[in-house]
């Protein structure tokens, strides 16, 4: 069991160099031992590419090494016919006599099939290693497939007295609480997440673009909430440059190659309806990075899943109240002189 968990937990180091590029995939690693060493790895990259066990064997130099060997997998190999043909078939295919799995694959598609199709085909297989780091690390794409909605980042920063905006504004610019690498660290994040929301407050104050300027990585896709069509049309969220769905009240748009519009009622529940209408969208994880009133109305609604909230050495003394978050279990730490808080959601 300790030899499984140990390559178990290398499977899971190299499927996070897939972190916010498998969309809509999992991240998941693989790797195949033959007598306690490490013949073959392999992780999944890219929707649409191979799969980490098509890595993994494809990386193996003497094949004839795996009928002996045993293959490592993060997630239950699939038995579908997806954008790539099934994992199972390859594993069959090769004769790998066992395979050790972290975790069951919650798609539908898949859910137990793989595991089935292996035992069938006369294979040792063991389920469940390390089975609680393997669903964490793809945390996302498990809250989307059992909990039908993206999984739910907030994000903000607020001063040390608790606003998240100072009262005045001179100009459309977003006024900085934190340090500079406090900033980047929340571009990588941005790099992590399927999309990026903000409501029509922000939108119309900082202008922002949303993008991951500061850091290397896929720009997430856009949305922003327009309930009174209020956002005027020069606005970078508008500019059909990137990925973009509006949510709005009255449909008076139409659509454009990247700016899709979703009508809603704001009425009740809007947060669970835009969620909603993410899922139809594929969306796995979505960061909401403002502003004040959309944050909390995911509060209220009880719809998020991570709070990552920086408190900077600034002081305004009055402006916007930082959204109101009432929860016990905390991990801190500090980038830089930027205090970093950050609370989960788990029942
Ligand atoms: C695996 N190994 O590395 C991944 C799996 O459209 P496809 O063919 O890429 O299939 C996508 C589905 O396959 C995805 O939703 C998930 O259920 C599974 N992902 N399975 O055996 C992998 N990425
Ligand atoms: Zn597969």
């Amino acid at each position: 069991m300790k030899t499984h968990k140990k390559y178990l937990a290398r499977c899971i180091e190299l499927a996070k160099n897939g972190l916010g590029t498998t969309y809509p995939n999992p991240m998941v690693g693989s790797v195949i031992v033959y007598k306690d060493q490490i013949i073959g790895e392999g992780w999944h990259q890219k929707a649409g590419e191979p799969h980490a066990e098509v890595n993994a064997v494809n990386s193996v130099k003497d094949k004839s090494l795996l009928q002996k060997a045993t293959i490592y997998v993060s997630l239950e190999p699939c038995s579908h016919f997806g954008k790539t043909p099934p994992c199972c078939d390859l594993i069959i295919r090769n004769k790998i006599p066992n395979v050790v799995i972290g975790t069951v694959d919650p798609n539908e598609k898949v859910a137990g099939n793989g595991i089935k199709k292996l035992l069938e085909a006369g294979i040792n297989v063991t389920v469940g290693v390390l089975e609680n780091e393997c669903n964490a690390l793809n945390k996302r794409f498990f809250t989307f497939h059992q909990q039908k909605r993206p999984y739910i980042i907030l994000k903000w920063a607020e001063s040390q007295d608790g606003f998240i905006a100072p009262m005045k504004r001179k100009e459309q610019k977003p006024v900085w609480i934190t340090n500079p690498y406090s900033r980047q660290l929340v571009h990588k994040w941005r790099s992590e997440e399927q999309a990026i929301l903000v409501g029509t407050q922000t939108a119309i104050d900082d202008n922002p673009k949303l993008d991951v300027r500061d850091w290397s990585g896929n720009n997430p896709v856009r949305i922003v909430l327009d309930k009174d069509n209020r956002i005027p049309t020069d606005r970078f969220l508008l500019d059909n440059q990137i990925k973009t769905i509006v949510f709005c009240q009255a449909d008076t748009n139409t659509n454009r190659e990247n700016l899709i519009f979703e009508v809603i009622d704001f009425k009740q529940n809007t947060a669970r309806k835009i969620v909603k209408v993410l899922f139809q969208h594929q969306i796995q994880s979505v960061i909401i990075e403002g502003g004040r009133q959309t944050l909390q109305t995911f509060i209220d609604e009880n719809l998020w899943d991570e709070a990552r909230i920086f408190k900077g050495k600034t002081i305004f003394k009055n402006g916007t109240k930082a959204p109101y978050l009432q929860t016990n279990t905390n991990q801190k730490q500090f980038i830089l002189e930027d205090e970093l808080i950050i609370f989960t959601n788990h029942d």
